[in-house]
């Protein structure tokens, strides 16, 4: 939860935090971490038509299905987003061969967001690979703090966007600095990616919009109000809606860039930005393949198993995640018209890969993998191969067919492992 409160006044305990702790405490209770204690329930077909009609052929799931469940999940689960803007434009920050020992060329382009230039922007930044053809396949995902974090290379643009603070990564005041040059770089094999023959673009989140709720008035939110406007309506896009839209204009410049295949660009993203990474994937089919990394609530897993984190804790936590329609669904998981092996559907036939961790429990790794399972069918009736085991395969025992799962030992995180698995499945679909 965000929140700078202590708990502590000068002179005693501050009722509102004992309030929230309480509350906050009553819901952890509830968190079940049970096999056994998982309730029963029935998912959605994605296969069958709300008006019960069956699926029964690619035409129809193309033409019908696939349409209806896009909507329901726009409408009751991340909101609907707004196209690209028509004021939109590129411009090239620095553009610079040789760095990285001279492996790479590192490109930073901002894109501005409205026609104002103090307005929404975000940077992206790019590693190209020097020793590969091009146009080459690229890796995309968005970070936690900063472009400046994936890599300690000096020429990395700072973002001027609000920051979480944070001791570990020497960020204070939620402004970027260079004392935090670098400080994810183990989430991000960079020099790794090249040599496996990527280029490796990566944005920051809070350049699309600041994770932190303020009721959408800071962040590209404001920019689409119509006239007396001041908050997305109930069906309309949340902060994660908004983030996954910053993929797809990151997508509007691959296709202008002659050295990026925009044919084969790879979307990954990491938790909440797995879910983030799943839904602009979902949507925006130039995206070629798409990876989620531990995203659990909201993401890979399914919502009806209540196991770890729930769609209520999710809202309350984050209640600017999802559009409101879904705070519906609250503790209602089995009302909800739709689950979230219908998302991985939404991405078939191009390929996806859903990773777990072992001890990552809160994002539920048996509900990830059970949403590819349940997707399969959809992937199957498209032609492909789908998943090719029955069953959760053991730890370190990556199966990849059209669709990939993954569970290794080990926290939630992004590790070296989770990176050159995500390459073998690229390697397998883009090569
Ligand atoms: C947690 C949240 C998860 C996941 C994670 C993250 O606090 O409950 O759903 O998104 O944050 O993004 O790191």
């Amino acid at each position: 939860m965000m929140t700078e409160h202590t708990g502590i006044t000068g002179v005693g305990v501050c009722i509102f935090c004992v309030f929230w702790a309480s509350v906050c405490i009553a819901q952890l209770e509830e968190i079940n971490y049970d096999e056994s204690r998982v309730p029963e329930y029935t998912l959605p077909d994605p296969l069958v038509m709300q008006d019960g009609r069956t699926v029964v052929d690619a035409h129809m799931w193309t033409e019908e299905r696939r349409p209806e469940i896009l909507r329901l999940f726009e409408e009751q689960v991340y909101g609907k987003s707004p196209g690209r803007p028509d004021s939109m434009s590129f411009v090239m920050q620095s553009d610079v061969s040789g760095v990285l020992d001279g492996r790479a060329i590192r490109r930073q382009v901002t894109v501005l967001l409205s026609e104002q230039a103090d307005g929404p922007r975000m940077n992206i930044l790019i590693y190209i690979p020097t020793d590969q053809i091009r146009p080459i396949p690229i890796l995309l995902g968005m970070n936690f703090y900063g472009n400046h974090t994936i890599h300690p290379d000096a020429g990395i643009l700072l973002t001027d966007q609000w920051l979480r603070n944070s001791e570990t990564f020497g960020i204070t005041d939620h402004r970027a600095s260079d004392a935090s040059r670098g400080v994810r770089s183990g989430r991000w094999p960079v020099v790794r990616i090249l040599e496996r023959g990527y280029a490796l673009a990566t944005i920051y989140y809070g350049d699309i919009d600041p994770d932190f709720d303020d009721g959408f008035q800071n962040g590209v939110h404001p920019l689409f109000y119509t006239e007396g406007q001041t908050k997305p309506k109930p069906d309309e896009w949340g902060s994660i809606a908004a983030w996954a839209w910053g993929l797809s204009r990151a997508m509007d410049y691959f296709e202008m860039d002659p050295d990026i295949d925009h044919s084969r660009v790879a979307v990954m993203g990491h938790s909440r930005l797995g879910k983030t990474a799943l839904w602009a994937g979902a949507q925006d089919e130039r995206f070629a393949l798409v990876i989620s990394n531990d995203s659990g609530c909201g993401g890979a897993a399914l919502s009806r198993r209540r196991f770890g984190e729930t769609v209520e804790r999710i809202n309350t936590s984050f209640p600017h995640w999802f559009c409101e329609n879904f705070h519906r669904y609250n503790d209602r998981e089995d009302t909800l018209p739709v689950d979230q092996h219908m998302l991985i559907a939404l991405i078939a036939p191009r390929p996806v890969y859903v990773a777990s961790a072992e001890d990552d429990l809160w994002a539920d790794p048996y509900g990830e993998f059970l949403s590819v399972q349940h997707a399969d069918p959809v992937y199957r009736l498209l032609g492909t191969d789908g998943i090719p085991v029955s069953e959760m395969p053991q730890i370190e025992h990556p199966v990849m067919g059209t669709m990939g799962y993954h569970i290794r030992s080990g926290v939630h995180d992004v590790t070296y492992y989770d990176w050159e698995r995500f390459m073998d499945f690229a390697d397998k679909h883009l090569k």
